[in-house]
């Protein structure tokens, strides 16, 4: 009975824009309980993840009687297919791919409404359903790799045989018992370009990762960023593809089938200058559709200053002076001390100066901190100038 409103589900799903679809049964994630609970108490996890274990391997504790899990996948652009300005003065940075276009969050949401009114249009049962993307209790690649959408790669992505890794994933949880599509193996066999390649090695090398090093979450934090990662992070101000762009399964995979995900050149490579000065309102008008802004703009200004550092951009001196002195955030204003000091060349004794006299003037000690590391260093860059 249900196998024929599987295959009406299968036909409808390519039409409603949702470019893989599979199934699985309602039975417990068991087999992640071990390294759920050993990541945690490694250390390992974000804190983004749902934080109740027994949720996240038991669809029955957040559904009445579940019978089935419906997974979709939505491939999303890997390249920009408009010209990106370059100007030496006006050096930009970039949002991950996961950040282009519209938040995916609201893109999947309402292709899994539709899905769902299309079932219930279809169907006499009482159907139930819960779908989720996400920030959701389950783990989405967990479900969409039992569900025969893909694997999972070392690098902790669902790769799909069509569009590799860059898809974003959903769920629905039901009480409709459709009869479950095969689980895909790993095919990484003995490759091991992620691993080798992420830049902070945070990649463990079976598909899990120690995420506190991870620089997709480094760029999410809220506090200063340790001073390890900075120059990693290069010109990117919000996560990282760098795990992907090395995989071979991603190779020549770059899908543009949905207009809500093309990337708009000003808000997915912003000049990195025009970030630091953003007032709120500013701030949401440019940048508030991407799933990028989740975490609110102070991450994204901190990470813009180590981008100019990171790109060795000259030409932002006196705007980053502008926020030492004017800023009322300390950590940016100590990030933009960091950030001084690294784009001063030997000589500049007026950027010492500066420093010194803001020394009398700042109460905060972070900045304090800052600002004595900065003076030291660039002191002893003038004293091995001079030797
Ligand atoms: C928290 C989180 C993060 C954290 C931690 C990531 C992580 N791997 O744990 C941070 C901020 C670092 C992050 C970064 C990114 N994320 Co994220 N993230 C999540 C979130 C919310 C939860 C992940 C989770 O549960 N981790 C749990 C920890 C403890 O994982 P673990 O025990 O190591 O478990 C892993 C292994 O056990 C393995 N695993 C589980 N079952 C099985 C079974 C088999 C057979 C095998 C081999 C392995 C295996 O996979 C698990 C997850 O990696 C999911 C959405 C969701 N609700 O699931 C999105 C999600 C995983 N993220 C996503 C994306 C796109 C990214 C980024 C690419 C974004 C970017 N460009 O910066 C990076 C990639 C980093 C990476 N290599 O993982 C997508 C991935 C899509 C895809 N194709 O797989 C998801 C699914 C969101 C979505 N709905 O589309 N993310
Ligand atoms: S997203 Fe970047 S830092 Fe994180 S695991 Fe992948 S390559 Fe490493
Ligand atoms: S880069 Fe290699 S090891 Fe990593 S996920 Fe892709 S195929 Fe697997």
């Amino acid at each position: 009975m249900y196998a024929e409103l599987k295959q009406k589900i299968l036909a409808a799903s390519a039409d409603l824009g949702i470019d893989k679809i599979g199934f699985t049964t309602a039975a417990p994630f068991t087999e992640m309980a071990a390294s759920l609970q050993a990541q945690k108490a490694a250390g390992h996890t974000s804190g983004f993840e749902h934080q109740v274990l027994a949720e996240r391997l038991y669809p029955d504790k957040i559904f009445e009687q579940p019978q089935s899990i419906i997974a979709i996948a939505l491939a999303y652009p890997s390249k920009i297919q408009q010209q990106v300005p370059r100007n030496r003065k006006q050096r930009r940075g970039n949002f991950a791919r996961a950040s282009w276009g519209e938040d995916y969050h609201f893109i999947l949401r309402d292709k899994m409404q539709q899905l769902v009114a299309f079932i219930k249009a279809n169907t006499a049962t009482e159907a139930r359903f819960k779908p989720m993307v996400d920030t959701g209790e389950l783990s989405d690649v967990a479900v969409a790799q039992r569900a025969g959408l893909g694997f999972i790669g070392r690098n902790g992505l669902l790769i799909t045989e069509e569009f590799g890794s860059f898809v974003y994933l959903g769920e629905i949880i039901t009480n409709i018992p459709f009869a479950p599509d095969t689980p895909v193996e790993n095919q990484c066999g003995t490759c091991t370009r992620c691993v080798d390649y992420c830049p902070p090695q945070a990649l463990l090398g079976d598909g899990r990762l120690n995420a506190q090093r991870c620089l997709s979450y480094q760029t999410q934090t809220k506090g200063a960023m340790a001073e390890e990662f900075r120059p990693l992070i290069r010109s990117v101000i919000y996560g990282c593809d760098i795990c992907q762009l090395v995989c071979p399964f991603n190779r020549g995979k770059d899908e543009h089938r949905h207009t809500r995900m093309e990337p708009k050149i000003e808000e997915a490579t912003p000049v990195l200058q025009s970030m630091l000065t953003l007032s709120n309102k500013e701030f949401k008008q440019r940048f508030g559709r991407l799933a990028g802004s989740w975490r609110g703009k102070k991450p994204l200004q901190r990470n813009a200053i180590i981008a100019l550092a990171n790109v060795k951009d000259r030409t932002a001196v006196p705007i980053l002076l502008e926020v030492i002195e004017n800023d009322p955030r300390p950590m940016i204003r100590a990030t933009a001390v960091w950030a001084v000091a690294m784009l001063a060349r030997h000589n500049e004794a007026q950027l010492k100066t500066f420093l010194r006299e803001h020394q009398g003037k700042e109460n905060d000690p972070e900045v304090q901190q800052a600002l004595l590391a900065a003076i030291t260093k660039l002191s002893t860059s003038v004293a091995n100038d001079q030797s």
